[in-house]
């Protein structure tokens, strides 16, 4: 083969690889490596984890799927500590707080807000339509209302009933009262791959007015970092603020660990701040997930339970390890 031959066959050759490599960048482009999905929420969510599942079981968004997932307690008047139904302020006044973060570190939050059944919704828009990621009180319900949202009365008769018992004594006690937390925190991952997160409240019962806690907050009550994972808590918000748990064990993540040890670590270093006298009166839990669909969760008292929906664990209630026993 003279010096031309081999040139000519060199070409052939390079030009037949050329074809085989963008043949298979096409490829690849159009078939999305596909993922198995999961939603993770805290308490005995089934409903709410039912209501993601629809969307993401039909290879829908999971940024929809938290968001489906968790007006499903806002609108359920029996649960008392999330949008329509929750108990109110000291002064009697349902206030409620939500956020939702997607896989590009989208955010949107709203705190103090008064009625409007759907606080998550409005986080959301929030998130879409402004160039903010947060609104409180007058402001996020004016916002709410130019969005085509109806105000209504989310003071159901059994939580006036209950407020009214609860001011005979007028005892503020949250760190006491493990049963009383039913915040959804809610995290997904979808079939392409994408984490999404949302978490919505009424917040402590019989809280001060004007009270926020940590679940409108973006890294204390749910964050999401889409190469990562995400977390979510639960319990006396302001000892989620006090180590920006949800961020922390994201980075805890990002810097190797499971889900699992980044979320006993989190509740470890909490601990280890209020010292073991305060912290055994704590109610404080964290739920995780990874970009590999991993969960992990964790909690001070052994009260915390959340829900699993998976194609092998179909709107499961597991019990948290916790601290205490
Ligand atoms: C808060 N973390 O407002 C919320 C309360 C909670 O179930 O989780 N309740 O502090």
């Amino acid at each position: 083969m003279n010096k031309f031959d081999s040139r000519r066959k060199f070409l052939k050759l390079s030009t037949f690889s050329t074809a085989i490599f963008s043949l298979t960048k096409i490829f690849a482009q159009k078939t999305p490596s596909l993922v198995k999905p999961i939603v993770v929420s805290t308490w005995r969510n089934t409903d709410a984890n039912a209501a993601a599942w629809n969307i993401l079981s039909a290879a829908g968004r999971s940024l929809d799927a938290v968001e489906q997932g968790a007006r499903v307690p806002e609108a359920n008047p029996k649960d008392t500590s999330v949008g329509y139904g929750g108990l109110p302020d000291r002064e009697g006044v349902v206030t409620l707080d939500a956020c939702i973060m997607d896989e590009k570190s989208n955010c949107g939050s709203v705190a103090f807000v008064q009625g409007f059944k759907h606080p998550v919704s409005i986080a959301r828009l929030v998130m879409e339509k402004t160039p903010h990621v947060m609104l409180v009180g007058k402001g996020a319900e004016q916002f709410a209302l130019s969005q085509g949202f109806k105000k209504e009365n989310l003071l159901t008769k059994e939580s006036e009933k209950a407020w009214k018992e609860w001011l005979k004594k007028s005892e503020y006690k949250p760190y006491h009262n493990p049963g009383q937390h039913d915040t959804i925190g809610i995290l997904a991952l979808d079939s392409n791959g994408n984490l999404s997160g949302a978490c919505t409240t009424s917040g402590m019962a019989y809280k001060m007015h004007g009270r926020v806690g940590d679940s409108p907050i973006i890294g204390a009550g749910l964050y999401v970092d889409g190469e990562v994972g995400a977390a979510t808590a639960t319990g006396v918000g302001e000892e989620m603020i006090r180590i920006a748990g949800s961020h922390t064990i994201v980075e805890l993540m990002r810097n190797g660990r499971s889900p699992q040890e980044a979320c006993e670590e989190a509740i470890k270093r909490l601990i280890s701040k209020r010292g073991e006298e305060k912290a055994k009166e704590l109610s404080v839990a964290f739920l995780a997930l990874n970009k590999n669909g991993e969960v992990g969760a964790y909690s001070t008292n052994n009260v915390f339970e959340y829900t699993i929906s998976s194609p092998d664990q179909l709107h499961q209630v597991i019990k948290s390890k916790s601290y205490y026993n």
